[in-house]
């Protein structure tokens, strides 16, 4: 079954907008498989973000991550990694759709609120990284037949 990683950033912890995201994908009929708060060390937020490493905003980046405590997720579902990054919205939340969580919580990119992976490769090295697999609980909800023909 696919799975994606999604990190309710400092923002959007500091803003109480956990239980608002983390209703979105219940209510949407994914299954959540891996939840944990945690203060982000800079070694775990420079890995995350090592594809931006040479970017201007990486340094700015990884100190925001690290300043403040973040909710790390595994969901799943099919389709889910597409589906979540649509959800999230567009990188830049002033061009992020309304109804997207950047689109109705969001106006600047250096705080847009949540991480989600943007492909099923990321999706799956973002899980190592931030998971052990102990941490991860597979099961059925008892729902699944109403939400999946
Ligand atoms: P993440 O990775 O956080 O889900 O964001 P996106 O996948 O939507 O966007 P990204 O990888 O291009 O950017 C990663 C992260 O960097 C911040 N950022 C980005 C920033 O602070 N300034 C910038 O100019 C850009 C492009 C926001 C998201």
């Amino acid at each position: 079954m696919e799975r994606t990683f999604l990190a309710i950033k400092p923002d959007g912890v500091q803003r109480g907008l956990v239980g608002e995201i983390i209703g979105r994908f219940e209510a949407k009929g994914f299954t959540l498989v891996g939840l944990k708060l945690m203060s982000v060390s800079r070694e775990l937020a420079e890995a995350h973000y090592d594809v931006h490493r040479e970017r201007p905003f990486f340094p700015g980046l990884v100190e925001f991550i690290i300043s403040s405590p973040v909710i790390a997720m595994v969901w799943e579902g099919d389709g889910v990694v597409a589906s979540a990054r649509k959800m999230i919205g567009a990188t830049n939340p002033l061009t992020s759709e309304p109804g997207t969580i950047r689109g109705d919580f969001a106006v600047n990119v250096g705080r847009n609120i949540i991480h989600g992976s943007d492909a099923i490769e990321t999706a799956q090295r973002e899980i190592k990284l931030w998971f052990k697999d102990e941490e991860l609980v597979s099961w059925q909800p008892s729902l699944t037949s109403w939400i999946i023909e």
